[in-house]
């Protein structure tokens, strides 16, 4: 008997009993209309994608203040809820299991994305450096405005309004959104917050408004339908921290207490090396995690099946193979070739690389 585990060994993940353990990454396609509302294109494209275990939207902002690039959908009017009803209720007529990735930006905006021009908010005053993705292209990151103390509880509930909005919306969970240089991500690093406050300083403090933030998402959704996403090696967006082992140490285990249907990782990847980022292998958080762990960066069938059969990983996420190939589970299951991603159509446009990839046509099967 062969025990071995592989991607298509279903599995207990939260309230969920999925089918198998290939996870749609969250992908920002910028493709939302005006007022940031999600669109029956967008169901369309993410029906197509039904088929894998999880499927993860792209990063949508819990507020008007937490928007910083074009075209983004948000989770917090009335006119985005109902858009994305079309999204969720095309997912669950394909048979399908859909979470919202809960997001706020926090520098990685420009006023020109902001309501009434302000300045976007941060932990601290620090510019990232790089450009901002503004309606007129891209302009220089401006220094953000540092948030208030008596303005943090506030930022907290817009992450709890954004969780509610998405229960109404019809998803079957949330994640929270830490990864990648945006809000949550700048209060852990202590290369973005210089905060003299109980949210700067110590890991403990740093990490605060993550963990508040997971705390309230739970109050919403309970424990077995929220993870979260974090990127402990990851440098996008100019991000640094002085002990990453230890700052991503403390959050990865305060964590445990919340029993989330899973943890998300980013793997540490090239890019981040040569950006001076410290590697810090999956492995280390494997070990002090004690729940489901979804792993991402890069991964193709073979070594997605190696992460699972060793015990590495617990699910894989896809993204760039999840734009080419919506039927990227079938392709997986009959080992069939893969359609190529086109870079150029991955941020904004229309339905071209978008909804147009093709599918496996059953001539091409034999
Ligand atoms: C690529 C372009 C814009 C946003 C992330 C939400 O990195 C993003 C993102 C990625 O998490």
């Amino acid at each position: 008997m062969n025990l071995a585990k592989n991607l298509f060994t279903p599995i207990d993940l939260g309230a969920y009993r999925l089918p198998n353990r290939i996870v749609m990454a969250p992908l920002t396609r910028n493709r939302a209309a005006a007022g940031n509302v999600p669109t029956e294109l967008n169901a369309i494209y993410y029906a197509q994608r039904a088929s894998a275990g999880l499927l993860i939207t792209e990063a949508s902002q819990v507020a008007p203040q937490g928007l910083g690039y074009p075209a983004t959908p948000g989770i917090h009017s009335p006119e985005q809820v109902a858009g994305w009803k079309l999204v969720t209720e095309a997912v669950h007529a394909k048979g399908g299991r859909i979470f919202l990735q809960l997001w706020h930006v926090g520098r990685i905006s420009h006023p020109d994305l902001q309501p009434d021009g302000a300045l976007p908010v941060a932990p601290s005053a620090i510019a990232p450096q790089g450009m901002a993705s503004t309606y007129e292209g891209s302009k220089p990151f401006v220094t953000p405005r540092a948030l208030d103390r008596s303005e943090i509880p506030g930022i907290v509930e817009q992450y709890r309004r954004g969780a509610k909005n998405a229960l109404e919306a019809g998803f079957d969970g949330v994640e929270v959104h830490g990864a990648n240089g945006y809000l949550l991500d700048q209060f852990l690093r202590d290369g973005s917050n210089q905060r003299t406050d109980d949210y700067g300083g110590s890991i403990e403090n740093r990490a605060r408004l993550m963990l508040e933030v997971t705390e309230a998402v739970v109050g919403v959704w309970g424990s077995n339908r929220v993870g979260i996403r974090l990127s402990p090696s990851g440098t996008f967006n100019d991000m640094r921290d002085s002990n990453p082992e230890a700052t991503f140490g403390y959050v990865v285990e305060q964590l445990n207490r919340f029993n989330l249907a899973y943890l998300h990782l980013i793997d540490p990847s090239e890019a981040d090396a040569r950006h001076g980022g410290k590697a810090i292998p999956t492995a280390y958080f494997r070990s002090i995690y004690q729940g489901n762990l979804i792993v991402a960066s890069d991964y193709d069938l073979a070594k997605g099946n190696e992460a699972i059969a060793s015990g590495a990983a617990d699910l894989v996420a896809y993204g760039r193979l999840f734009i080419a190939n919506p039927d990227l589970v079938e392709r997986f299951r009959l080992n069939a070739p893969l359609n190529t991603p086109d870079v150029n159509t991955f941020y904004g446009g229309d339905a071209k690389g978008y909804t147009d990839y093709p599918a496996l046509s059953v001539q091409s099967v034999s």
